[in-house]
C-alpha cells in the first residue's frame, strides 16, 4: 500500500491545539479514523476533520469584548524581529508615489487607495504582542486606521462573512468578519519612528493581536469581501485557518 507521511505542520497544528485545549489526543484520532498511526491517508483525513472542528470552535468562541494585552512604551522591543516564507534580502521594495490598495468583492466604493489618503485617516495606536508560530515572539508598536472603521467608509457589506488579502510578495491570507472588524485589528502604516520599514510591510500591514504572526500579512496591496472563506499562505500548508491566540 502507498504510504504518504502526514504533513509535520498539520501534525503539530493539532497536537498543540488538542493536547494543550483539552480536546483529542493524536491517538484518540488514530482511534476515532478506526486506522493504524502508519495509515497516514486516514489519518491525515481524520486530522483535518479535527483542524476544520478547531477552527468553528474557536471562531465561535471569539468575542470582539476579549481584547488582546497591551503594554507600556518601555517594554516595546527595541528591534523588532523579520519574518516572511524568504529571507529579509529578498523583500518586496514598493514605491509610495504608484502604490495603490484595490478593493474588490462585496465593497460599495472600489475605487484604489494611495499612501497619502491612507496616511490621512485617523490612526490608533497599539502596543502589543507578536506571536509566530514557530516559538518567538516580540512585543511591537503599530498605528493605522481600524479595519472595521475602514470598511464602513468605503461602504463593504459588514455581515458578510471575510475579509481577504493579497500581498505583493504572492502571500496571501484571510479573516472573518468578526475579526476584521475587532477593535484592535487595524491597517497599520506606522510604527516606533515613522512609516513601516520595508522589511515591516511597508506601505501596510495588517495588525491582528488576537491571531499568530502568519495571520498578519504585510505589503498588502489588495483587499476584498466576500462570502467563501479566503485561502492563507500557511492554512494552505497545514497550520490552523483561525489561528487565534
Ligand atoms: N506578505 C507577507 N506577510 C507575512 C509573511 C510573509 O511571508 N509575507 N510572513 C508572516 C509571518 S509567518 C510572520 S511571523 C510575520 C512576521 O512579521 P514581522 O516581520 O513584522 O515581525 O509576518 C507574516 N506576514
Ligand atoms: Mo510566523
Amino acid at each position: 500500500m502507498e504510504r504518504t507521511p502526514v504533513d509535520p505542520a498539520l501534525r503539530a497544528a493539532v497536537e498543540r491545539r488538542t493536547l494543550l485545549r483539552g480536546g483529542l489526543s493524536l491517538g484518540a484520532a488514530t482511534l476515532l479514523s478506526g486506522c493504524d498511526i502508519s495509515d497516514s491517508d486516514a489519518v491525515q483525513s481524520a486530522l483535518h476533520a479535527i483542524s476544520r472542528w478547531n477552527d468553528r470552535v474557536q471562531a465561535l468562541l471569539f468575542s470582539d469584548a476579549r481584547l488582546a494585552r497591551e503594554y507600556r512604551p518601555d517594554e516595546v522591543a527595541e528591534a523588532f524581529r523579520y519574518n516572511a516564507y524568504y529571507p529579509k534580502q529578498d523583500v518586496v521594495h514598493l514605491d509610495a508615489g504608484s502604490y495603490r490598495l484595490g478593493l474588490s468583492g462585496l465593497i460599495g466604493d472600489k475605487q484604489p487607495w494611495t499612501v497619502d489618503r491612507l496616511m490621512a485617516l485617523p490612526r490608533t495606536l497599539q502596543r502589543t504582542r507578536h506571536v509566530c508560530v514557530e516559538g518567538w515572539s516580540y512585543v511591537g508598536q503599530w498605528s493605522g486606521v481600524r479595519l472595521g472603521d475602514f470598511l464602513r467608509l468605503v461602504g463593504a457589506d459588514t455581515h458578510a462573512k471575510y475579509v481577504g488579502f493579497q500581498c505583493a510578495d504572492g502571500y496571501y491570507e484571510g479573516i472573518d468578519m468578526a475579526t476584521a472588524l475587532h477593535p484592535q485589528t487595524i491597517m497599520a502604516m506606522t510604527t516606533v519612528g515613522g512609516v513601516l520599514p520595508v522589511e515591516f510591510g511597508f506601505p501596510l500591514k495588517i495588525r491582528i493581536p488576537t491571531k499568530l504572526g502568519f495571520k498578519n500579512p504585510k505589503w498588502v496591496t489588495a483587499m476584498y469581501v466576500t462570502n467563501q472563506q479566503p485561502r492563507g499562505f500557511w492554512s494552505d500548508r497545514g497550520y490552523n485557518w483561525f489561528s487565534g491566540i
